[in-house]
């Protein structure tokens, strides 16, 4: 089944727009896992199987088990692999934001569809076309290119000026009109910024998705966030939360914590769907 597809599918079955992000962080795990041989497995397993009728996705960030070297890539292969196993349904999609001539992005694409097999991946689009076609011929993938990013410096490239509109603008529009050819395209924007969002779904139209991070501990505030990015079906976007879920509670109780501060999110992004 292609991501598209599935995330469709998981979208409707959990009445869901919520994608937890798997970033463990060993200072903020409870210290019950610390004899763990592996504590980030261990940590995310109880999310996930917390959550899992609560979600539309799960997004483990690549850095945050990269920065450990091979324990933590085994702790992603581990997770990645659990998920899959144990709950087909549910996509998964590695944010890694890579980009590179395309006989490097093979080898990028290799890493995350073939050997983690995952549904979904993250990628930067400076380097154009051309480049990242090794990613887009994995037609039964999905694929989300930075449009207009979370972080305070956002705008100091994305915003700036091209034939009279921003480059995040022109982003959008490239990946619509000329990226998009098998329909596995989809965009990031952050919902730190509300009204680059409406504008970014403007340009899109209704059936791409947008993966939108930046509510919970960014700050992000949830009913602008979904005003701005939903579709004319109230969906059509992934919105991302990490710590605030995570790390709902530091103790023992941490995955009881997750689960009640995801369904707390869960509701509070239906209200303004309709
Ligand atoms: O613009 C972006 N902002 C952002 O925070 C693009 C991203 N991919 N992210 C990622 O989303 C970030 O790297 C992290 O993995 C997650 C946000 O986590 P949190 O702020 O909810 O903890």
């Amino acid at each position: 089944m292609d991501f598209n597809t599935k995330l469709q599918n998981l979208m409707q079955a959990n009445n869901s727009l919520l994608c937890i992000g798997l970033d463990p962080d060993p200072e903020k795990l409870p210290t019950t896992l610390s004899g763990s041989p592996d504590p980030f497995f261990d940590f995310n397993q109880a999310i996930v199987d917390a959550t899992a009728d609560l979600v539309c996705a799960y997004k483990p960030n690549s850095a945050f088990y990269e920065a450990h070297g091979a324990a933590g890539v085994q702790s992603l292969k581990n997770i990645t692999d659990y998920i899959r196993t144990k709950y087909p349904e549910i996509p998964i999609i590695l944010d890694f934001k890579r980009g590179d001539i395309g006989n490097t992005n093979n080898k990028y694409a290799q890493y995350a569809f073939e050997y983690l097999g995952v549904d979904a991946i993250t990628i930067q689009p400076y380097q154009g076309h051309e480049a990242v076609q090794s990613y887009l011929d994995y037609k039964d993938k999905g694929v989300f290119i930075l449009c207009r990013t979370s972080n305070d410096g956002a705008g100091e490239f994305q915003d700036l000026e091209v034939d009279g509109k921003k480059l995040y603008e022109v982003v959008a529009a490239n990946v619509t009109n000329h990226w998009n050819a098998s329909g596995n395209c989809g965009l990031v924007v952050g919902a730190t910024s509300p009204d680059e969002l409406a504008k970014v779904r403007n340009i899109v139209g209704d059936v791409m998705n947008i993966l939108v991070p930046g509510i919970g501990a960014q700050g992000g505030d949830i009913e602008a966030t979904i005003k701005a990015g939903k579709n004319s079906t109230g969906g059509g976007m992934l919105i991302n939360s990490a710590r605030d879920i995570l790390y709902a509670s530091p103790a023992e109780d941490f995955a009881d914590a997750a689960r009640h501060r995801a369904k707390l999110t869960v509701e509070d992004i239906n209200k303004y769907r309709s």
